[in-house]
C-alpha cells in the first residue's frame, strides 16, 4: 500500500452479504422478492408508499440483527493506518462500516437510519416509527420519505467522488455487481485517470475487464488479505 498515496474504495452488497444482508442481484436477493419498479423508484412511492415504507422498515429492523464483518473492520484499520488520503464510498444503504469503525464513509445511496423532506430537502434521522407520517422536523410539512436514492434519481455528492477519482492512484470495487451506473463507471474515470484499479468480489462483475487486478472470494478473507 505504501506506493499509492490517495486511494478511493467503492462498496456494494456483497461487503455486507456475510453479515447476512441480503444483496441485490442474487438468486433469492432483494430484486427477487420485490419488483424493482414498484420499491425503488420516485413513481413506485408516489402509487404505494405503504408498500416503499414497508420494505425499508424490513430492510431497517434487519440492521438490528446483524453485525460487520472482518471485511468492515479490515477498511476501518486502513483507514486510521494509511497515511495518504482515503475516500470510502458505499452504495450501500446499511450503517455498517461505521459500526465496524470507519469515521468518513460517504453514503452515496443515501441512508436507512436518515429520513429526507421533499419540501426543504432536510436530511433529518429516520424515527422508530413513521406510521403516523410525522412532519419534517424543520419545515413542518408532512413529506417525509425514505433517504434513499431510487433508479431516476441522481446520487449524493457526485461531484466530490468524480473530483477524488480524477486525483486517485489506486481504485479498489468491493462487492458490486457494477450493474447499477453511475458507480459502474467509475472504474474507468480512475482507469483513465492513471490509477491501478483493483477489483474484489466473489466472482467477476459486469466491469471486471476494466481492472487492472482482480482477486475473487468472499470479502469476509480477500478484503482483509488486501488490507494486511
Ligand atoms: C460478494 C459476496 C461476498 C456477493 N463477498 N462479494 C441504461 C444504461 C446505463 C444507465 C442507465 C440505463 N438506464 C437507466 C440507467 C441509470 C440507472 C441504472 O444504472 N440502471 C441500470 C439498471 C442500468 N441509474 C440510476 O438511475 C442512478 N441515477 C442516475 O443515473 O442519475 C443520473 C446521473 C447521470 C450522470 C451522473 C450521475 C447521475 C441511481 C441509481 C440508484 C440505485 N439505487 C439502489 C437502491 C438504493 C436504496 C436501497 O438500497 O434500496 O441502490 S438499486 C441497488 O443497486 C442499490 C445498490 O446500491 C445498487 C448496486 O447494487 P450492488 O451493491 O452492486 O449489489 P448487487 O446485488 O448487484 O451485487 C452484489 C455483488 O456482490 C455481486 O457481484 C456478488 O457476486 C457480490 N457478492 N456476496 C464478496 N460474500
Amino acid at each position: 500500500m505504501a506506493e499509492f498515496e490517495r486511494i478511493v474504495i467503492l462498496t456494494g452488497a456483497g461487503i455486507s452479504a456475510e453479515s447476512g444482508i441480503d444483496t441485490f442481484r442474487a438468486a433469492g436477493g432483494l430484486w427477487e422478492q420485490h419488483r424493482v419498479e414498484d420499491v425503488a423508484t420516485p413513481e413506485g412511492f408516489a402509487r404505494n408508499p405503504d408498500l416503499v415504507l414497508g420494505f425499508y422498515d424490513m430492510r431497517r429492523e434487519a440492521l438490528a440483527n446483524v453485525v460487520p464483518n472482518p471485511a468492515h473492520t479490515a477498511l476501518a484499520r486502513l483507514e486510521r493506518e494509511f497515511r495518504g488520503e482515503l475516500l470510502l464510498v458505499t452504495q450501500n444503504v446499511d450503517d455498517l462500516h461505521e459500526r465496524g469503525g470507519s469515521a468518513r464513509v460517504l453514503h452515496m445511496h443515501g441512508e436507512l437510519k436518515s429520513a429526507l423532506c421533499t419540501s426543504c430537502e432536510t436530511r433529518s434521522p429516520w424515527l422508530a416509527t413513521m406510521i403516523d407520517r410525522p412532519p419534517c422536523p424543520v419545515c413542518r410539512a408532512p413529506t417525509l420519505r425514505p433517504d434513499v436514492v431510487w433508479f431516476g434519481e441522481m446520487p449524493y455528492q457526485m461531484g466530490r467522488i468524480y473530483q477524488t477519482l480524477e486525483t486517485c492512484d489506486l481504485f479498489v470495487s468491493i462487492g458490486t455487481s457494477g450493474a447499477v451506473y453511475p458507480a459502474a463507471g467509475f472504474v474507468q474515470e480512475a482507469r483513465s485517470a492513471g490509477a491501478h484499479c483493483l477489483e474484489l468480489n466473489l466472482e467477476p462483475s459486469e466491469g471486471s475487464r476494466f481492472f487492472h487486478e482482480s482477486r475473487h472470494g468472499p470479502a469476509s478473507a480477500v478484503v482483509p488479505g488486501w488490507v494486511e
